[in-house]
């Protein structure tokens, strides 16, 4: 959602209204009773825990509702220098492509996992929009489990959106591009004859979450934007925003705002799962990776997948459709009954509100306006419910309270919306400060919303805070929805530019929250699982030291006999079993970040010494109250010496339990 605010040059639109505006009387919108509902005591829990999309930064940020408190960076597509997330050896395949390892992504959106259309607490899914990705987050450890790429595609935007029993996440890409087993190499002009929007359906293993690309849809060369799937009624279908219909490869300001309607294209997803299953497809030879993590080993595996299975056009035509929807739609949401379907056209002076049970009327009458590329146009009024007449200026995404209301947000004139389902009528209208993308209501996309709050996630944010150089703080908003009109309750600010977001009640997930790895499970190659058995073991240049940690020393914590030219791996297992007791490492002149390992795990460090010397390394993680004491040495002699290799601790060559032992020295 950038670009919207760029778009200020155009000469096809009404430009003035393109740029957010800012809302008048910013000072007093707070209701009297505001910090009281906001307060959480020190020591008390926060009511939900939030998951903020990171943007461009990459990673998912968790916040408590509804104070604001941000209570943990989660890495996912980039690197986290914080905790070694993509520096150590065991997460480096984690954000392994088939364009080689890649340190960083663009992350929009998050779904939370389902069960009968309920927020389930299990996983939570996040996209990568830059190089298409779908990654899966374990909500007992909050860390990134597994990572799949996805081919034939670019812009991975309209993702990730799950069913209502999480059978599929559904991946739609933003930009047309040629399919991966036909040349790319292709002049840009050749667009429409060229390029493709390709359809990702992963399917989700019940058990493990484990997610497989089950296959995709080659569809018209549309830009496909958001994504909702249907529920309840419409729980077999899929729901797709759709903006330049026009195939405009250039300048798409202009171009791509020709038309008058684009589209939302319904795809019914259980009927091209059928459609594989009785052999329609062809294979696509391509590249991809899957990357997911053991938590046995405490480590990654990337492995690169040759083929996918994909439908046409042709395959679809019983199974896919067409709704015309005024202008450039881009959030198309689903209400909790699964019977409306909201377009919010960015430049569209209302919003369609489209009915699932018109829509399969509709299909059965056939009553068809014509074809967009093979794909049947279904008249617009005989699928659409009503319009919001007036809603306010730019709609881009709604949520929903579960008391048959509706909420969007209005990027332009800088307001959400609160408008009833049935009647279409407004019920009520708030500021925000300023130009709101998504907001979020807990459980707000699912069948059953959590309600209570609201929260926008604005993109421009110029006089909230304390200023901050060229760039400000953009800002998250609170919101009471409990009653008839909204109340703004606090404003905290976000990390890279949020997007969409999803929040549960906190008690769903923190009594299953894993507090240590047992260390009798281990099974990493590398563990170490007591400090008689550390020990350094060369292997020609490579050098792998089998390294303990706890409260408040390293085993070994001396060691000689490292040379210039060698690859040492220090292999650090945290042989603490307590909750909240990781242990830092680094050592001087290290090219990556440090480890940060919890209690019963294993990471390693890959270290490559440029010069002779002395090394100290200790524990970043204040651990206890001799944690300053949690230091050694490593010396580094020069190429080809023959200082002899070996490791200490305590100096006691006798004692078993802190061995000093010589090892090769070859
Ligand atoms: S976008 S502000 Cu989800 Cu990337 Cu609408
Ligand atoms: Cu371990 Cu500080």
């Amino acid at each position: 959602m950038k670009s919207l605010k760029l778009l200020g040059l155009s000469t096809v639109v009404a430009i003035t209204a393109l740029t957010g505006c800012k809302p008048k009387g910013t000072e007093t919108a707070v209701s009297g009773d505001a910090a009281q509902k906001v307060y959480v005591a020190p020591g008390k829990y926060d009511e939900f825990y939030n998951f903020v999309s990171g943007g461009f930064n990459g990673q998912v940020n968790v916040y408590g509702l509804p104070s604001g408190r941000l209570l943990k960076v989660l890495p996912v597509f980039s690197v986290n220098p914080e905790n070694g997330y993509g520096y150590s050896e065991e997460t480096k395949p984690m954000l392994e492509t088939s364009h080689g390892f890649i340190p960083w992504d663009d992350q929009h959106h998050l779904s939370l996992s389902q069960t009968n259309a309920e927020v389930d607490g299990r996983w939570l899914f996040a996209n990568a929009n830059n190089t298409p990705r779908v990654a899966r987050i374990d909500l007992k450890t909050f860390k990134t489990v597994e990572i799949l790429e996805l081919p034939n595609s670019a812009g991975n935007h309209s993702s990730p959106f799950l069913t209502e029993n999480t059978e599929y996440v559904v991946a739609g890409t933003r930009f047309a591009v040629p399919m991966d087993d036909e040349n790319g190499d292709v002049p840009i002009d050749s667009f429409k004859e060229n390029f493709k929007g390709v359809l990702s359906f992963i399917g989700i293993d019940q058990q493990t979450g484990g997610m497989d690309l089950s296959f995709q849809i080659e569809a018209p060369g549309i830009n496909f934007d958001l994504s909702h799937a249907g529920k309840k009624k419409s729980g077999d279908w899929f729901f797709f925003s759709c903006y330049n219909s026009e195939k405009a490869n250039t300048l798409l300001e202009v171009n791509a705002s020709q038309n008058d309607k684009d589209f939302i294209m319904a795809v019914n997803w259980k009927k091209a799962a059928e459609l594989v299953k009785a052999g329609k497809g062809r294979k696509v030879v391509t590249e991809y990776a899957h990357n997911t993590w053991d938590e046995s080993t405490h480590s990654a595996t990337s492995t690169m997948k040759k083929e996918v299975v994909v439908l046409s056009v042709e395959d679809m035509k019983e199974a896919m459709f067409m709704i015309p929807c005024p202008k450039s739609p881009h959030g198309c949401d689903v209400d909790p009954t699964g019977e409306y379907i909201i377009g919010s056209g960015k430049l569209a002076a209302l919003i369609p509100v489209f009915s699932f049970d018109k829509m399969i009327k509709a299909i059965a009458d056939k009553n068809f306006a014509g074809e967009y590329d093979g794909v049947q146009v279904i008249k617009y009024e005989a699928a659409l419910h009503g319009e919001v007449q007036k809603p306010g200026l730019g709609p881009l995404h709604t949520e929903f309270d579960g008391q048959g209301n509706a909420y969007t947000s209005m990027f332009v004139s800088s307001e959400v919306v609160k408008w009833n389902i049935k009647d279409l009528k407004v019920l009520d209208r708030q500021p925000t400060f300023y130009s709101v993308g998504h907001l979020m209501i807990p459980g707000g996309d699912s069948g059953k919303p959590f309600g209570k709050y609201l929260v926008a996630y604005n993109k421009i944010t110029k006089d909230r805070y304390l200023p901050t150089g060229p760039e400000l703080a953009q800002s998250a908003q609170l919101y009471d929805i409990s009653g008839d009109k909204m109340k703004l309750l606090l404003d905290f600010p976000t990390f890279g530019e949020p997007h969409y977001a999803q929040a549960l009640p906190g008690d769903m997930i923190s009594k299953n929250q894993v507090k240590f790895f047992k260390i009798a499970d281990n099974k990493h190659p590398y563990a170490t699982k007591g400090e008689a058995e550390s020990k350094v073991v060369r292997e020609g240049n490579k050098v792998h030291v089998y390294m303990t940690s706890i409260r408040s020393h390293f085993a070994p914590d001396n060691i000689e006999g490292i040379r210039v030219g060698d690859e040492v791996y220090f292999h650090v297992t945290n042989l603490e079993q307590d909750w909240d007791v990781p242990h830092g490492f680094a050592i001087k002149g290290n090219q990556n970040a440090e480890l940060l390992i919890m209690p019963g795990e294993t990471c390693t460090l890959k270290w490559v010494p440029k010069k002779p010397g002395m090394y100290p390394m200790y524990c970043t993680d204040f651990c206890s109250a001799l944690h300053q004491e949690m230091q050694g040495y490593v010396r580094v002699s020069p190429a080809g010496s023959n200082t002899p290799l070996i490791y200490s601790l305590n100096n006691k060559k006798d004692n078993a339990q802190s061995p000093v032992k010589e090892g090769e020295t070859k």
